[in-house]
């Protein structure tokens, strides 16, 4: 928890840092991506080995940045017969409460009658383990699979009484099954490009009825940001566009994530729609450097678990968990010499946020994965 000091006299701190060097980065992302092929010496071409399928003329998923930035979900297809397994961890920090998109102090809403609230959440670490499988029956259409396993943990203060505590919730997050269609993909000697469909489906395999230690009630369902997932059926639909250059690559995603039905407690989380664009600029056979900038946005909750009791906190009301976010991030990948293994790191943090609060807002994450293809 920051001292009410710290909002007035805010010195540069690592986040800060971080945002304006990722800011950076994403402001000369274009000057990377404006490096005409043409420009290269031609000794450079040399140094690729047609054999690692960077001359020819078709798109090349074996080059580091023949992925996207780790944290693109159904960024790539396969050719047909490739399987592929692959583990994420994502972290992510979230501390200071926002109404639309400022931070406001958590005094201005909690506290004795006639505060709103008396309890603010302070601060939360959101922690995710995803496991997922491609394999692709054919050149056009590779199958996915993921799931996960999410670790909740969140602080709080009753700013009526000044007690501080802490709810966990761990277990087995929502999974999903899908399918990607590439239907298109347009070979050429500077400029290869391709694009495909997506279209996911939603298991609910989250546990929304997860119970915590509050003071006050004692033993009670936990607050809707504490439960596991949705656990509803949905679709996530998506449609990708990658291209590359012979040093360079970029690429976009659409995506959604539509919820069709309540879940066992009797609600639906609010849909939520992203885009995101990226630029990757290969150093080397096995590394490349990426910025990528992701708009979202996603809508409160409807219906409402019958369960939770009314407690004095923003958390319970499932009209307080919409908003909108512009995140930066910056990547690395690496395609492991002389194997189809593959590692990636991602770090970004939100450059703007709008939430219906007041809400925890995120404030930094990460994502590190690991990828085999056999
Ligand atoms: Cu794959």
């Amino acid at each position: 928890m920051r001292r009410r000091s710290d909002l007035f006299f805010s010195p540069p701190n690592k986040t800060n840092l971080m945002k304006f060097s990722i800011l950076i980065s994403l402001l000369t992302t274009p000057l990377l991506l404006a490096h005409p092929a043409g420009s290269q010496p031609l000794a450079h071409a040399a140094d690729n080995s047609p054999s690692n399928g960077d001359l020819t003329r078709n798109w090349s998923g074996r080059r580091p940045d023949g992925h996207a930035p780790i944290g693109v979900m159904g960024d790539h297809t396969h050719g047909a017969g490739g399987f592929m397994l692959s583990y994420r961890y994502m972290f992510m920090r979230m501390e200071q409460n926002y109404d639309g998109d400022t931070s406001i102090a958590d005094s201005n809403f909690a506290g004795p009658p006639p505060a709103p609230f008396r309890v603010a959440p302070t601060d939360m670490d959101m922690q995710m383990h995803m496991l997922g499988g491609m394999y692709a029956p054919t050149d056009r259409l590779t199958l996915t699979g993921m799931f996960n396993l999410v670790d909740l943990s969140m602080n709080h203060r009753n700013l009526a009484n000044g007690m501080r505590f802490k709810t966990e919730s761990s277990g087995l997050g929502d999974s999903s099954l899908g399918a990607l269609y590439r239907f298109w993909d347009s070979p050429g000697q500077i400029r290869k490009e391709r694009a495909h469909l997506g279209l996911g489906i939603l298991l609910p395999t989250a546990e929304v009825d997860r119970q915590g230690v509050i003071p006050g009630p004692g033993t009670t369902r936990l607050p809707y940001p504490m439960q596991l997932g949705a656990g509803s059926w949905g679709i996530v639909p998506s449609l990708t566009y990658l291209g590359q250059g012979r040093d360079w690559s970029w690429g976009g995603q659409l995506s959604a994530r539509i919820y069709l039905a309540d879940n066992d407690e009797g609600y639906r989380h609010g849909n939520r729609w992203e885009a995101t664009v990226w630029g990757a600029r290969r150093l080397n056979k096995w590394i490349s450097l990426s910025a990528r900038a992701t708009g979202s946005t996603w809508g409160n909750i409807r219906g409402s678990d019958a369960d939770l009791l009314p407690l004095p906190v923003p958390t319970a009301d499932p009209k307080r968990r919409g908003g909108s976010r512009l995140d930066g991030s910056v990547g690395v990948n690496l395609q492991i010499p002389g194997t189809r293994a593959r590692m990636a790191l991602e770090v970004g943090a939100p450059l703007w946020q709008d939430l219906d609060g007041p809400q925890l807002g995120s404030e930094w994450w990460t994502i590190l994965g690991a990828q085999f293809a056999f």
